[in-house]
């Protein structure tokens, strides 16, 4: 008896604390009855409202393009615990918590102040609970491009994400993370926080995004290329959203089939540089876990699909979303999730 408890414990300690999948929406259902369940995002703008009072159920509200459904199941090694605080709704296990915001922007007197206290909440509770270091993050909102008092949203967007994550961490600690124009109201921030760090990566093609000029806004974005993470005998290689940018300037404006390649060079690059600094086992993009891309317009799918069926293969699940880039001359942008040991 005891040997065998002893045997069950070590393979607990060994699985990853937290998994990512992509399921259809009959296995989404199957699994809001799993208690392992943290999170089911469902990106489409028309959610079915099958267990909408369930807080797990996390609705985008972006249009999914293609035949496919898919949903992101957050999936806990154990039974987590859930809760509530400072309008952040989160699951937590003991090494990791997943949690979300949504905020209504007329409770706020600009985007500049929804993504101050935003940030403001989800840190004060990543804090209390004991998961200090934020490893991945996720931006919605909605009219991404749009000026406001001659300031695009997204640049107001980044100057209040700033103000609160530079007053807790240095650059150097910035999550891994994408920021899309959703088309609905309401601006969501979705994040994965850790009681231990994860490595940051850089990318060598492009400058790091909380280096960029002024002329991309007053206050660069806060965010890192990429993070690193060990769960265990697992390790998860979180990609942020990486667009058609080499440096620090977007190329190929308008030309989709152009910054598609350059942005499957800028993800080869960053595996590249990945594998100089750990032991990761992802050699070719081929070996990506999840693939999610956002195209600006829903006329490109085609092309892209069948470009990138033809460099990541049959065995990459990938989702493609119809959202806004974060700046106007880019087409797509693309993240990833690596699984491997
Ligand atoms: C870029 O590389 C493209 O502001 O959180 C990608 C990922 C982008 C995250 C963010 C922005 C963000 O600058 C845009």
């Amino acid at each position: 008896m005891h040997e065998v408890k002893h045997i069950e414990e070590a393979a607990l300690d060994e699985m990853a604390a937290i998994q990512f999948k992509y399921v259809s929406a009959g296995q989404a259902e199957l699994m809001l009855h799993d208690e392992h369940l943290m999170a089911l995002i469902d990106y489409k703008k028309q959610a079915s409202s099958v267990c909408s009072e369930d807080t797990r159920r996390i609705t985008v509200g972006l249009e999914s393009l293609g035949q496919n459904d898919l949903m992101m199941a957050v999936c806990s090694r154990d039974i987590p615990s859930f809760g509530s605080d400072s309008g952040v709704v989160y699951s937590c296990n003991s090494d990791v918590m997943f949690g979300y915001i949504v905020l209504n922007e007329n409770d706020y007197a600009d985007i500049h102040s929804v993504a101050k206290q935003g940030y403001d909440a989800i840190i004060r509770v990543i804090e209390n609970k004991g998961f200090p270091n934020l490893i991945r993050v996720w931006n919605f909102l909605p009219d991404i491009n749009q000026d406001i008092d001659h300031m695009e949203r997204y640049r107001s967007f980044c100057t209040g994400r700033y103000e609160t994550l530079i007053s807790i961490q240095g650059e150097k600690d910035f999550p891994a993370a994408s920021a899309i124009g959703s088309h609905k109201p309401g601006v969501l921030i979705l994040f994965l926080a850790a009681k231990e760090a994860s490595l940051q990566i850089e990318n060598p093609r492009q400058k790091s995004a909380f280096k960029y000029p002024k002329q991309y806004g007053p206050t660069s974005p806060s965010f890192s290329r990429a993070t690193l993470k060990r769960w265990g005998q697992e390790q998860h290689l979180y990609i942020s959203g990486t667009a058609s940018i080499v440096g620090y300037e977007s190329k190929h404006p308008h030309d989709s089939l152009a910054q598609l390649q350059e942005t499957l060079k800028n993800l080869e690059s960053l595996i590249e540089n990945c594998k100089t600094k750990s032991d990761i086992q992802l050699h070719q993009l081929a070996d990506l876990s999840l693939v999610t891309v956002y195209l600006r317009h829903e006329a490109d799918y085609s092309m892209v699909k069948q470009h990138l069926d033809s460099v990541l293969g049959q065995h990459v699940p990938v989702i493609y979303l119809n959202g806004d880039i974060c700046r106007d001359d880019l087409e797509l942008e693309i993240e990833a999730i690596y699984i491997g040991s």
